[in-house]
């Protein structure tokens, strides 16, 4: 799927709004600053990196074009955790944090993954947050509409405006990329205006995602709405007590058959990939700098047996690493979370052991 020469396109990601911790914005500039683009370089790709993004001129826009009065007291001060997160512009909707300014994002991100997909590269978007996701994947399958997800992460990431506990985007953008029903009365009694900051948040996003065209893995903290979700919609779930119990190697063979199942294209081509890598899915000895850590998760070999085995199929189309947050733990944990960050991404694009 990816044209000679093989093309990687680095896109950076330093956002945080979809969770409320400081920090995580900063992954990709140390993830970057690691020596990521020579490291992939050194393995013979062809490394396109035109700096991070900056979605200030989103936040001018959202801001400038708002027709709320910055002084007048909003929900936000008492449904946010973290008061520093919240925009006197971009109000809680329900209690969802930043809407406004997670889907501009997110829908800009999108452009540009589809963009370097349609021109036969290989995104690897750096995190940054999960809610980046949505941009992700609604840009893979803008140009791979036929691919499928893997999703490698502690957590499911598919609450529900009518489920979430926390309102942090970061934890539903697969229920988004579905258009699942709880998102719809949400934002049904939205007036959309003309400005930026008055568009309905998320009416962008087309529902391209089946749940029959996800599987996840490494699952071990899934709320209690969320499993349901997974049952009524059949979703493919292979929990760290599956990883146990099979061990990682027919984990990822099931996760392969099952994607493939069924997939039947001309040309005898495997289906495309889209991997999206939480860094919450090793377990926090592995990957300690990170938002929202969960014991008993994927060893160090683990994750990186994912990645190589689907390197090995030839149909990688679009890489995420997200939360990596370098604000979190000590020097020595950031310095090995982002060492991991970048042997992931080394190892989902094709280096080996031997
Ligand atoms: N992540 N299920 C929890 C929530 O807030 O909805 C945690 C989500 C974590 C999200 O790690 O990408
Ligand atoms: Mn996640
Ligand atoms: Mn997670
Ligand atoms: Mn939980």
């Amino acid at each position: 799927y990816l044209k000679a020469p093989r093309t990687a396109s680095i896109v950076g990601c330093p956002f945080s709004g979809g969770q409320p911790k400081l920090g995580v914005d900063k992954g990709p500039i140390h993830l970057v600053e690691a020596g990521l683009v020579n490291q992939l370089e050194e393995l013979g790709w062809n490394v396109k990196f035109d700096g991070h993004h900056q979605f200030e001129d989103i936040k001018y826009a959202l801001s400038s074009s708002s027709s709320i009065d910055p002084s007048a007291p909003t929900a936000s001060s008492a449904a946010n955790d973290d008061a520093s997160t919240s925009n006197h512009w971009d109000p809680p909707i329900g209690i969802l944090k930043n809407p406004r300014l997670v889907s501009r994002v997110c829908e800009e991100v999108a452009k540009v993954v589809s963009g370097h997909a349609k021109n036969g590269e290989l995104p690897v978007t750096l995190g940054g947050d999960h809610s980046l996701a949505m941009g992700t994947i609604s840009g893979t399958l803008d140009a791979h509409p036929e691919a499928g997800v893997i999703w490698v992460d502690a957590h499911a990431d598919i609450n529900t405006a009518a489920t979430t506990e926390s309102g942090n985007i970061h934890g539903m953008p697969v229920s988004f990329l579905m258009g699942l029903d709880g998102n719809h009365q949400a934002f049904a009694s939205f007036k959309p205006g003309p400005s930026p900051s008055s568009q309905t948040p998320f009416a962008w996003i087309k529902p391209v995602l089946k749940p029959s065209s996800i599987v996840y893995i490494g699952l071990r903290d899934v709320d209690a709405g969320e499993k349901k979700i997974l049952k009524e919609n059949k979703i493919k779930a292979f929990s760290m007590h599956d990883v146990d119990r099979y061990g990682i190697g027919r984990v990822v063979e099931m996760a392969l058959e099952y994607l493939n199942g069924g997939y039947a294209q001309g040309d005898s081509k495997p289906r495309p990939i889209h991997l999206s890598f939480d860094v919450d899915a090793l377990d926090p000895s592995v990957a300690p700098s990170t938002g929202t850590p969960v014991r008993g998760g994927l060893t160090f070999r683990e994750g990186h047996y994912i990645c190589e085995r689907i390197w090995e199929t030839g149909a990688l189309v679009g890489l995420d690493i997200m939360e990596v947050n370098p604000s979190l733990e000590d020097d020595v944990s950031v310095k090995q979370t982002v060492a991991v960050g970048c042997s992931l991404v080394r190892s989902a694009l094709g280096e080996t052991l031997l």
